[in-house]
């Protein structure tokens, strides 16, 4: 008789341990066992008899997500019926396609809800009832879809209450900064999920999920490539590549762009000028484009860094942004495509506070740019920093198109190793009021296109997607993904509500473990500020690669060195953009210039963003300037200790290998928010020479151990 080694035993338990283990990958679509008897007895029927209203690829994209989500929830598979009335308890289909049995009243409530939007709820026939899932187009029924799957894994769907939903936001789009060669730049969870190499011949399953989990939360435009551009992707070999991803995200709603290099006439055809007023050059980008829209009818367009970072642009002949940008805008015209110009334009030549270059380049523009232009602005006017006061931009301009760019990628917020919920901070911005162009203007209702009548609305976030097991690297990174998608869907949401969500699809709905992580993750963006950047300071991290702490940094273009930002010397600290300093003040709405031009008047959380202020400035709670300074970082690492004893707190409630993960992130976190203070206290004081509080925890270390450190593996760059 066979008798298994000791090995055997414990390779075999090692295996059916792994095989139970959460690995991440199906992110929020990992549909559990139904438990709740009441849920169940609902939604069983719903799936013994499914009909659709005539067939598309976007409703087989739907049958496999029933079939994947029946067998997972359910243990077995949907029935699909052929007959629109027999045995059929689930209808699927358009407000056209179902016009036979909705009232006029509700197709007149569906069609308000424009292409991506639906209706769910019961409808009456010959005294039956039937649930349906309605759309104006098959995109919005496959949102609805989901949106009716998700109610289930978090146990709030209801067949008795009817509910409809439709996007704020026209473009919900995720920028890769993937490059052709699969580095991803500020990429922190392995390398691009694009496979150029085996591109078109082999389709990675991937690309699918990819398009599912997408959908799931209404992202529905992509752009694949960095903006740092790369003019091979627009070589007939790529396009044909780029054709097969675009043929796979199309059921699932989802458009491709592409970045557009702009000195590719050049590189890709021998010209001797990319000037956009060139003959040869527009007729390069209408032959090129138009080989595009061969391969791909509904391409999306390009997206484009011009004239920033060393990037080429229009400038280097003369023209402006405007002519840049119009002239591949009339390229795309003819295929309804849409050129998406970024904001983020500064030169080092330009002695003029970075803060203020992008407004000085547009404002004169506003107006000139054509109809399916976007300008993609990012949050702030520096740099995705841990925390940053809107960008002037926003109302600055309002008869041009402007779109949102986020980073969700945290290149300043902890990279891969730190949890850190994004969706507050994204919250903080939208909700930031602009007053202008109308004395009600926020951020959302300007990019909702209230107050300018903007038609073409964009919300754009840089993925922080890899080629990670669990894609984003940190588990928690999940949230963002999932977070951006929702909050481009309606810019309203609250990130609290948002966090829920993601709790209850990713770790179940047992209401402790759901307030527990809630807590966790709603407090880490104000902790990740703390231990890195309180007060308004920004840019104070490592060269280059921005990991970790780099107040010190100095050498090489000013504007990339952080004593720039930060101005610290004996008196005091910060960087003076009032009128005695750079004057970015009064590049904002009157209201908010005023406000924030008084250091006692402005939100501390912006105080040394916009002043430069003494050591002893008294804070609104007493504290001196330099205390609080102090306080707050010593704060952030102490939020990190709470986060790590919350989750400490849950090992019994959370699959293993997803605790351990987590677990373990979390001792590197506080490990590198005590880095960070350390090393800033330590670095501050020699500016500030005063004592730190008595009751902080002392930071420990030496200055020059902590300057000394260097990263040559630090990933992303
Ligand atoms: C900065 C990144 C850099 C990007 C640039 C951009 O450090 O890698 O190329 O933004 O947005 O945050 O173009």
């Amino acid at each position: 008789m066979y008798k298994p080694s000791l090995l055997a035993v414990l390779l075999w338990t090692c295996i059916s341990l792994s095989s139970f283990a959460n690995d991440g990958y199906k992110l929020w679509l990992d549909y559990q066992p139904i438990s709740d008897s009441q849920l169940k007895s609902q939604v069983e029927p719903l799936l013994g008899g499914v009909y659709f209203f005539g067939e598309n690829p976007t409703y087989e994209a739907i049958r496999k997500e029933l079939n994947l989500a029946s067998k997972s929830m359910l243990a077995k598979a949907p029935v699909y019926t052929k007959e629109r009335l027999q045995n059929t308890k689930l209808w699927i289909g358009t407000r056209e396609q179902l016009s036979q049995v909705l009232s006029l009243d509700q197709q007149a409530q569906i069609k308000a809800l424009g292409n991506d939007g639906y209706w769910r709820g019961t409808l009456e026939l010959d005294g039956k009832s039937f649930y349906a899932i309605v759309g104006n187009q098959p995109v919005g029924v496959l949102y609805g879809v989901y949106n009716w799957l998700n109610s289930i894994q978090s146990n709030t769907f209801d067949s008795s209450t009817e509910l409809s939903d439709s996007p704020k936001i026209k473009l919900r789009m995720l920028n890769h900064w993937d490059n052709l060669d699969r580095t991803v730049e500020r990429g922190y969870a392995g390398f691009s999920i694009w496979d150029w190499h085996k591109l078109p011949g082999y389709v990675d399953p991937r690309y699918i999920d990819y398009a599912r989990a997408n959908a799931s939360i209404g992202i529905n435009a992509v752009s694949l490539t960095n903006v740092n551009a790369n003019a091979l992707i627009l070589t007939t070999d790529f396009m044909k590549k780029v054709k097969v991803l675009a043929d796979v995200f199309r059921p699932y709603g989802i458009k491709v762009f592409l970045t557009a290099r702009f000195s590719a006439p050049i590189q890709l055809d021998g010209l001797k000028t990319a000037d956009p007023l060139d003959p040869e050059v527009i007729a390069f980008w209408k032959k090129k484009t138009d080989e595009i829209y061969s391969f791909i009818p509904d391409f999306g367009g390009f997206l484009v860094k011009a004239n920033s970072e060393g990037q080429p642009g229009p400038h280097e002949y003369g023209r402006n942004h405007a002519e840049g940008a119009n002239m591949l805008a009339e390229a795309l015209a003819p295929h309804n495509g849409v050129l998406i110009w970024r904001a983020f334009v500064y030169s080092h030549e330009d002695e003029v506070d970075r803060h203020m270059q992008a407004n000085n380049e547009f404002e004169p523009l506003d107006g000139k740019f054509q109809e399916n232009v976007i300008i993609q602005i990012k949050n702030g006017a520096i740099d995705f920093q841990p925390r940053e006061p809107v960008h002037p931009l926003y109302g600055a301009i309002n008869k041009t198109n402007v779109g949102m760019e986020f980073q969700i990628t945290q290149e300043y917020l902890g990279q891969a190793t730190q949890l850190v919920y994004l969706a507050p901070m994204w919250e903080e911005v939208l909700k930031t009021k602009i007053y202008r162009p109308t004395p009600e203007s926020t951020v959302a209702s300007l990019l909702e296109g209230e107050g300018t009548g903007q038609k073409l609305t964009l919300i754009a976030g840089v993925s922080n997607i890899g080629t990670d097991r669990n894609w984003t690297g940190h588990l928690f990174a999940q949230s963002n993904w999932y977070a951006f998608g929702r909050q481009a869907w309606d810019p309203s949401l609250e990130s609290k509500q948002i966090a829920d969500e993601w709790i209850k699809l990713t770790f179940g709905t047992n209401p402790e473990v759901l307030t527990k992580i809630e807590d966790i993750m709603l407090s880490s963006h104000e902790a990740a500020v703390d231990y890195m950047t309180p007060l308004g300071l920004h840019h104070i991290m490592g060269r280059s690669h921005h990991y970790g702490p780099g107040p010190w940094v100095m050498g090489g273009r000013a504007d990339w060195t952080a004593p720039y930002y930060h101005n610290a010397d004996s008196l005091g600290i910060g960087f003076d953009r009032t009128t005695e300093g750079s004057g970015a003040l009064g590049q904002y709405a009157p209201e908010v210039a005023k406000a924030w031009s008084d250091p006692n008047q402005i939100p501390e959380k912006y105080l040394l963003w916009f002043h430069h202020v003494p050591w002893d400035f008294k804070l609104k709670n007493g504290n001196t300037l330099w205390e609080g300074i102090a306080y707050h970082y010593d704060q952030g690492v102490k939020e990190v200790r709470k986060m790590q004893e919350t989750w400490a707190s849950l090992e019994s409630e959370i699959d293993p290998a997803e605790f351990d993960h987590v677990r373990q992130l979390l001792e590197v976190q506080e490990e590198e928010a005590e880095w960070w203070r350390n090393a800033c206290l330590l670095y501050f004081k020699t500016f500030s020479k005063r004592p730190f509080p008595a009751d902080i925890e002392q930071p420990e270390g030496d200055l020059e151990y902590y300057k000394s450190l260097q990263f040559p593996n630090a990933p992303g760059i």
